[in-house]
């Protein structure tokens, strides 16, 4: 079946959404129970998001107001978005920045500052980046460089930021009408410069090879750090069959989950559209993603 580039659209923004929400009651535990996403939607309350989708929004939305990136203004509303609603589960010092930014400092100065001035290699940056595979769509340059400058709103370290980069990439192939894997991988394997992410490509090949979730648990990672998040995502997204298989491999796996489900549900609707997301798995925030979508669409050449 083919999938519009709409409905790609639309699966890109509510798989971030739907990912985060699903992920986040069981964010720091493993190997989650099959029966888990069942229980989750037959709860009368819709599964709440956390940062991720609200540091996406604010994202899209800085993008389109400002018509491209303007630092301060996606810094303010980080910032804002943080002191409306601080208990959307942020990481322990990104806040450090937010607060700085609300006192009037410099975004660039309070995100260099972070960790005594190594800055964050949190997987903040690319957690909230896929959108602007949908911002920059269909120009891959502008795709990876528009990553860069998003993460180092906050995350400054070459980790933070390359994490971003590759998220990104993998969004902008996710959303062509014939995913290539392999062009992917090679395009990964030429942008990385880290030792981090250099390191943890190579775990992805053979994670790949074996198809063995427990393997990528150990070898590729689970936690905060974007080299030990961002790949995980990738390749719960590669072996995933379709949406649901993807997120739940990123249950499965565990830790970081609410941020490691919204990364591979970015590219899972990406690939599959807004259509391949269960229609039982509705989520606060999924309505407001799907008019993001729209919007980014709108401006599509
Ligand atoms: N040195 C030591 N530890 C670091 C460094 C560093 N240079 N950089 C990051 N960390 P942060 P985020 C560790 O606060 O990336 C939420 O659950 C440190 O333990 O910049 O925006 C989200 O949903 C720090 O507290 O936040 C994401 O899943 C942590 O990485 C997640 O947190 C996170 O870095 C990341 O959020
Ligand atoms: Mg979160």
């Amino acid at each position: 079946m083919t999938v519009s580039l709409h409905d790609r659209f639309r699966g890109l923004m509510a798989g971030i959404a739907v990912g985060d929400a699903v992920g986040r009651p069981v964010e720091g535990s493993r190997a989650v129970s099959d029966l888990y996403v069942d229980d989750l939607f037959s709860q009368s309350a819709r599964p709440l998001y956390s940062d991720d989708t609200v540091m996406s929004m604010a994202l899209a939305e800085s993008l389109l107001e400002c018509d491209g990136f303007d630092g301060e203004d996606m810094a303010t509303r980080f910032a804002e978005a943080w002191s409306d609603e601080p208990h959307r589960g942020y990481g322990r010092n990104v806040v450090k920045v937010f607060s700085a930014v609300k006192r009037g400092i410099d975004w660039k100065t309070a995100a260099e500052r972070q960790f005594g001035g190594a800055g964050s290699y949190g997987n903040g940056g690319a957690m909230r980046v896929a959108p602007v595979a949908l911002w920059a769509y269909p120009d891959f340059e502008e795709v990876k460089r528009l990553a860069g400058d998003t993460a180092r709103v906050t995350h400054t370290h070459p980790v933070g930021v390359e994490g971003a980069v590759i998220q990104a990439v993998a969004a902008h192939r996710a959303l062509r009408d014939h995913f290539d894997r392999d062009r992917l991988l090679a395009d990964l394997d030429s942008l990385a410069r880290t030792d981090e992410f250099r390191a943890k490509l190579e775990a992805l090949s053979r994670a790949l090879e074996r198809g063995d979730d427990e393997y990528a648990r150990l070898h590729l990672g689970c936690w905060v750090a974007a080299d030990k998040s961002v790949l995980t995502a990738l390749y719960c997204f590669l072996l995933g069959s379709d949406f649901e298989d993807t997120i739940r491999r990123a249950l499965f796996i565990g830790g970081d989950t609410d941020t490691i489900a919204a990364m591979a549900g970015a590219l899972a609707g990406a690939r599959w559209g807004i259509g391949s997301i269960p229609r039982t798995w509705v989520v606060e925030g999924f309505g407001k993603m799907v008019r993001l979508a729209d919007r980014l669409f709108e401006r599509t050449p």
